[in-house]
């Protein structure tokens, strides 16, 4: 797989994305990242992407000319072009498998106040949300749109297991994990995790999932 991202802070991306499991995903060829300064697309000498809105009011649009030449340059035949924008379909586990499926992604980091809508009808395909909040740009939504569906690349997790039995694909809260030592500070660990008995564990791992869900989301219970 390979992933294109258009930002106007490239440095933003570079510690994120050579580090830790994406770092080790790039080494061993499952993926293939390419961070892009929208500036190199500009041709004026003073390397404009944004400017004043039409009709007036506060902060400044990106361009189109930066971002056509860019998309158009990059972009291959059925890749999806994704623009990150608090205003877009918002992230869930079953979007980031699919994106995981794709062979390649154009990735358009989004500016403070927004981008000419000429550029969302031409020549993006889909937009994302990372979430109801809003950040200052859309480059750290892009890093986590890629470690939440490169986590779906096979392989780039360790134990292909840990996929299934986390969080959110089974709609549950994950189990509390303890590891040694077995007391720590007057606190034990809980008896049955020491038992060795299995069916037990799996009991035990099931109930904490439950109840972790029902106080902090009980809306995954419905
Ligand atoms: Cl994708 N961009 C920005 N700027 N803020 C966001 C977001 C994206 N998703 C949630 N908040």
């Amino acid at each position: 797989m390979r992933i294109d991202v258009l930002t106007l802070f490239p440095p933003m991306l570079d510690g994120f994305l050579s580090e830790s499991m994406l770092g080790r995903a790039q080494a061993a060829k499952l993926l293939e990242i390419k961070v892009h300064n929208l500036r190199d697309w500009t041709k004026d000498k003073h390397n404009t992407t944004d400017d004043r809105p039409f009709g007036g009011g506060a902060g400044m649009v990106l361009k189109c000319e930066p971002v056509f030449a860019a998309i158009e340059e990059l972009q291959t035949p059925g890749c999806r072009r994704i623009y990150l924008t608090p205003d877009g379909t918002p992230l869930s586990p079953a979007l980031a498998l699919e994106l995981s499926q794709q062979q390649h992604l154009v990735l358009l980091s989004g500016h403070y106040e927004g981008i000419d809508q000429r550029i969302r009808e031409k020549v993006i395909d889909q937009e994302v949300s990372i979430g109801d909040y809003v950040l200052t740009n859309g480059t750290l939504a892009a890093a986590v749109l890629i470690d939440a569906l490169a986590r779906f690349i096979p392989g780039v997790l360790g134990e292909e297991k840990s996929l299934t039995t986390e969080s959110f694909t089974s709609k549950l809260l994950d189990f509390p994990q303890y590891t040694r030592p077995a007391v720590y500070r007057d606190m034990s660990v809980p008896e049955v995790l020491l038992s060795g008995n299995h069916g037990e564990i799996e009991k035990w791992r099931h109930a904490k999932q439950v109840e972790k869900t029902s106080s902090v989301r009980p809306d995954l219970l419905k």
